[in-house]
């Protein structure tokens, strides 16, 4: 855990949030300014401050990550949705801690 990281707090119930899942691995949750009418992050549990610091070792756990979005989004009611990580300042990352935005809903979204 990092002491001063937002969703470290949320993993340790320190902020409240809308969970969506928790397991042991990795907590989803609701984006607090969403951009569509569902939209919720999957974040490991561990501090992994972006894609770009993860390693081999977390190999499984960013699959396992990737491989609960579908899931997490259908029982959303989402029938399509869109993923995105923003890794880096320059890649509009604004929270230092790894995760998978999950959103769709409503009008379909823009090409981009
Ligand atoms: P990113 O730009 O990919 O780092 O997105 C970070 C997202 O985290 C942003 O859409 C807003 C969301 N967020 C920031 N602080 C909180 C919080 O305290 N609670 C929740 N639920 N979401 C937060």
């Amino acid at each position: 855990m990092s002491t001063d990281c937002i969703f470290c707090k949320i993993v340790a119930g320190e902020i409240p949030a809308t969970k969506v899942y928790e397991d042991e691995d990795v907590i989803a949750f609701n984006d607090i300014h969403p951009i569509a009418p569902v939209h919720f992050m999957i974040v490991p549990k561990e501090h992994i401050e972006s894609l770009a610091s993860a390693e081999e070792k977390h190999q499984a756990l960013l699959g396992k990550i990737l491989l609960l979005a579908p899931k997490l989004a259908k029982q959303q009611g989402l029938k399509g949705f869109r993923t995105m990580i923003n890794t880096g300042r320059e890649g509009g990352q604004e929270v230092f801690h790894l995760h998978v935005h999950v959103f769709g809903g409503g009008a379909s979204l823009p090409k981009t």
